[in-house]
């Protein structure tokens, strides 16, 4: 089932030069592609679109200074199963808890600075696909 899904490469990711290798993972899987990649700094309003669901929740002060504080790196990806595929690389959440091997589990270290995004379903990914790319179709 061919999908689209929307990435973000946090600030900590372009902070640390980690953005080629998370993109070459994402690069090498086979039938994937990237149909969109810009760097931007995200304004608040931009992040309270996205992470809606979680505002009045105590990390999201935290959260939304944390993906303010220097560019991101948006992408759209292409492909089979995609939404699955890139939650999948990317491991849980808390970094402690992800397996070497995944995104998280290899470069992250606290729960807020966990290097990338990456849409939970497909009515997410299209709502994230117009906020961040909204001449898409
Ligand atoms: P994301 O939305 O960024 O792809 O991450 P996710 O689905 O794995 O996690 P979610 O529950 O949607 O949380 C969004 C982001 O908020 C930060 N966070 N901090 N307890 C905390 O301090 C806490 N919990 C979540 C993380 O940056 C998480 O990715
Ligand atoms: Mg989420």
């Amino acid at each position: 089932m061919s999908q689209r899904t929307l990435v973000l490469l946090k600030p900590d990711a372009v902070r640390r030069g980690l953005t080629g290798e998370i993109i070459s993972r994402i690069e090498r899987k086979a039938g994937w592609q990237i149909t969109a990649l810009e760097l931007r700094t995200l304004e608040r309003a931009t992040l309270e679109q996205h992470y809606g669901e979680h505002v009045g929740k105590p990390f999201y002060e935290p959260l939304v200074e944390f993906m303010s504080s220097g560019p991101v790196v948006a992408l759209i990806v292409e492909g089979e199963r995609v939404i699955e595929g890139v939650r999948a690389l990317a491991g849980p959440t808390d970094p402690i808890a992800a397996a070497p091997g995944s995104i998280r589990g290899d470069y992250g270290v606290i729960v807020r600075e966990n290097l990338i995004h990456a849409s939970d379903s497909e009515e997410s990914a299209e709502r994230e696909v117009k906020i961040f790319f909204p001449g898409r179709v």
